[in-house]
């Protein structure tokens, strides 16, 4: 239960429960110290020293949890607390996650392992965690009041099963859901496979992240819960772009991305440049039968998509939610359109009572982008990235697949603006142009306009006759 008493003596209460825990000096030593992050960064792939090999993920704005091995056992230990989380430069939320960040860390680990994994309460409210598509037992699923008591602040439980199937997979708590996953609690987990299998291929880059959304006013930090629909972030791992960071790649590289979906919408996600075949979901890898090529692929609310394709152009490719309003930052919702209308006079009034006042998207919004607007403190911009020719007009759910010739093998960092080989860039015309033949005049009488009325019908309705009444 949340209440401002529990929140203030929450410190307190995991004193207690480090106290209380010391009294069993066997319960202590098997608690693994918590790895915590502090930065929002991509970090490099963690390089699997213990246990079977694999090829290691990279988070975007995020990073994978070490574990340590105890008697063939992987053990993990995450803390759900309270986190400030950078969405964009200079734009603080506050947030809840795990061991430091939101989304949490990711987990790694391959077919087979046992893994035990120790959650530890730091909220001001009980918690659990639901380990999403996982083959597990019941009472390890991680649904709070229907297979296990909640987590009580201060307190940590033991999840422990075997990862029996490979792929793509997420956590979040199954416990205030409306609550903590609209205040970022989430994390994604990769199974990956303990030999060659015949529908999972080796990639030379796999990512991964996960679609959040909030609403979280401008000018303020913390996210409004009991949104359903208008949420005015869309992020990726808890950021907006431009904070989000570009996937990195080596031309001619086999390249796979894995997203998940925790908001509450649909968004289609799409790949500029390349085909991408769907090679897998939360439910395992989709048999080859089922996969075709795409540029764009609409990932459902709960769902997890995994798509795979060659990085065989050079170039910076947006790669974005199609849903343009999904590529945009915090604003009012209130904003009228205004596309059209002349304000000058109206201005002049208002002006007068209002010296600040100012016009938005007379001629549409692009205005917004590269106008310097003062914003409320802590902030992001609308619609704010930058490129090498201008404003890109984007936030939120954006970045790019940057494809370059001289990226090293293993090298995930950002190689800068693509540099356009000579007439490969669209240009300004500057010639003239003759005035392109119409069908009007003499060709009219050729190609007719189909299906229009001869003149204007008014359009005239009959009301029934009266006697009617109560039908
Ligand atoms: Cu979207």
């Amino acid at each position: 239960m949340t209440n401002r008493r529990n929140f203030l003596s929450g410190a307190g209460a995991i004193t207690g429960a480090i106290a209380a825990a010391t009294v069993s000096k066997v319960a202590m030593a098997a608690l693994p110290e918590p790895v915590l992050q502090s930065t929002p960064d991509t970090m490099p792939p963690l390089t699997p020293t213990s246990g079977r090999p694999y090829n290691p993920v990279v988070t975007l704005n995020g990073w994978t949890l070490p574990w340590r091995m105890n008697a063939g056992v992987k053990e993990f230990h995450l803390v759900a607390e309270p986190v400030v989380r950078e969405m964009a430069p200079g734009f603080k939320a506050h947030l809840w996650g795990y061991n430091g960040q939101s989304p949490g860390p990711t987990i790694e680990v391959v077919e087979g392992d046992r893994v035990r994994i120790f959650v530890t309460n730091k909220l001001p409210e009980h918690t659990s965690i639901h380990w999403h598509g996982q083959r597990l037992s019941n009472g390890m699923d991680g649904v709070s009041g229907l297979t296990q008591p909640s987590i009580k602040p201060g307190k940590t439980f033991v999840y422990e099963f075997v990862a029996r199937r490979p792929g793509t997979f997420m956590y979040h708590p199954h416990a205030d859901e409306m609550t903590q996953m609209a205040m970022g609690m989430m994390g994604f987990w990769i199974t990956h496979p303990k030999a060659r299998h015949p529908l999972i291929e080796e990639v030379d880059r796999d990512f991964v992240f996960l679609l959040n959304a909030y609403d979280i006013e401008p000018g303020s930090a913390t996210p409004k819960i009991m949104t359903m629909l208008d949420f005015n972030l869309w992020s990726w791992n808890s950021r907006v772009f431009p904070g989000i960071d570009s996937l990195n790649v080596r031309q001619n590289d086999k390249v796979r991305i894995r997203f998940g979906n925790l908001t509450m919408t649909n968004h289609p996600m799409h790949l500029h440049g390349h085909e991408f075949l769907v090679t897998g979901t939360d439910g395992g890898p989709t048999p080859k039968s089922t996969r075709w090529p795409e540029v764009t692929t609409d990932v459902a609310v709960g769902q997890m998509r995994q798509i795979e394709f060659l990085a065989d152009e050079e170039g910076d490719w947006a790669f974005h939610c199609h849903k343009s309003h999904h590529t945009m930052n915090a604003m009012g919702h209130d904003v009228p359109t205004m596309i059209g209308v002349d304000h000058k006079d109206v201005v002049k009034q208002i002006t007068k009572l209002v010296p600040d006042y100012m016009v938005m998207g007379e001629r549409g919004m692009a205005d917004m982008g590269e106008m310097e607007m003062p914003l409320p403190d802590n902030t992001a911009r609308m619609m704010s990235g930058e490129g090498p020719f201008g404003s890109v007009e984007m936030g939120g759910m954006f970045s790019m697949v940057k494809v370059r010739k001289d990226q090293k093998r293993g090298d995930y960092s950002n190689p800068g603006w693509f540099k356009h080989p000579q007439a490969t860039l669209a240009y300004e015309f500057n010639g003239t142009a003759a005035e392109p033949p119409r069908a009007r005049g003499a060709g009219a009488a050729a190609m007719p306009a189909q299906n229009m009325p001869a003149k204007n019908i008014e359009v005239q309705v009959r009301k029934p006759a009266s006697g009617h009444a109560g039908h």
